[in-house]
């Protein structure tokens, strides 16, 4: 039914807008691909915009170097909105597709359900999971260029498949995709083992703030957005590193913050005992999943570390 719709807005129009999240990560940039490979291949006209670009890591992926940062001047008959909750997390004034067709395929457990056609599924790993599921049930037989931009999204949303969405589902679809032609040492090796020596450095100095808190309950690593001039790294050498703080035997929650002099910036993780998205939803404009979520708070990192310390201790067990 759900594909029946999609299908049905795809069929009626001729071109489409893709676009995903703020700070776009590998399941935005793969399921991206693998959707415009699709559209592209219906005839269909397609342009890739996100605010911000592709991170270095994932410019291997076929078809990455077509994803603009620049709002196209003409007109688009759809806007398709893939690994967004809502349309605030794109991070830009979607006004002019106000009233027309949207598509909106998400798994972030505060979808909004904005879309015209609604693909949500809040138990799917990856928005990549969806749309591999949306391709096989449908009977599309993806080039293997499409297969590793897949692979791609539900690896690194699944942290390398070491996430409490890791399961026997996620991985029989990984190996399906394998057998399509992605190739799983390969893509680790782009998405987890290709930093820039700047990126190790910046590494090294975000280890060296880990501090623990309510009797090893809760770990914290910092990071000073101003290293990143100091080291000529990236925003993007960062990722992964809010992982390391679940690793504690007894971490219950792991937080990095990322500040600047007025506003700091908490990633959060969990290893399933605590809601993190319950927490990030505490905070205005917060959100995210039971394992993984992010808010921010317009302070110095010592008085905002404090309230969320505060708003942590209480779902401790
Ligand atoms: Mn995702």
């Amino acid at each position: 039914m759900t594909w029946n719709s999609l299908r049905s807005l795809i069929d009626k129009n001729d071109s489409f807008l893709l676009s995903s999240h703020l700070s776009l990560d590998g399941d935005c940039v793969g399921s991206q691909l693998a959707f415009y490979w699709y559209l592209t291949s219906l005839g269909k006209k397609a342009v890739m915009y996100n605010h911000d670009p592709v991170p270095a890591k994932f410019m291997f992926l076929e078809g990455a170097e077509a994803m603009r940062t620049e709002l196209p001047d003409t007109a688009f008959d759809v806007l398709a909105v893939l690994d967004c909750s809502n349309l605030s997390r794109l991070g830009w004034d979607t006004g002019k597709f106000a009233g027309g067709p949207i598509i909106n395929i998400d798994h972030h457990r505060d979808n909004n359900a904005f879309g015209t056609v609604n693909i949500v599924d809040v138990g799917a790993a990856a928005t990549g999971e969806i749309i591999t599921r949306l391709f096989d049930t449908a009977g599309i037989a993806y080039p293997p260029a499409v297969a590793e931009a897949l692979y791609t999204a539900v690896l690194t949303d699944t942290g390398g498949f070491r996430f409490p969405n890791t399961n026997s589902n996620v991985l029989h679809l990984c190996a399906n995709l394998a057998e399509k032609g992605a190739v799983p040492p390969a893509i680790y090796e782009k998405a987890y083992a290709s930093h820039s020596q700047a990126g190790l450095l910046l590494q090294s100095r975000i280890w060296s703030t880990l501090k623990f808190y309510f009797n090893g309950r809760v770990c914290c690593l910092e990071m000073p957005m101003s290293l990143l001039d100091d080291l000529g790294a990236l925003y993007s050498d960062s990722e992964g590193m809010v992982d390391i703080t679940t690793t504690a035997a007894g971490v219950q929650v792991g937080i990095m913050t990322k500040h600047t002099e007025t506003e700091t910036h908490f990633s959060l993780r969990s290893k399933g005992a605590v809601d993190v998205g319950r927490i990030a939803q505490q905070i205005k404009g917060g959100g995210g999943h039971s394992s993984a979520a992010g808010c921010t708070l317009q302070l110095p990192l010592d008085r905002a570390l404090a309230a969320m310390l505060a708003i942590v201790e209480q779902e401790l067990h």
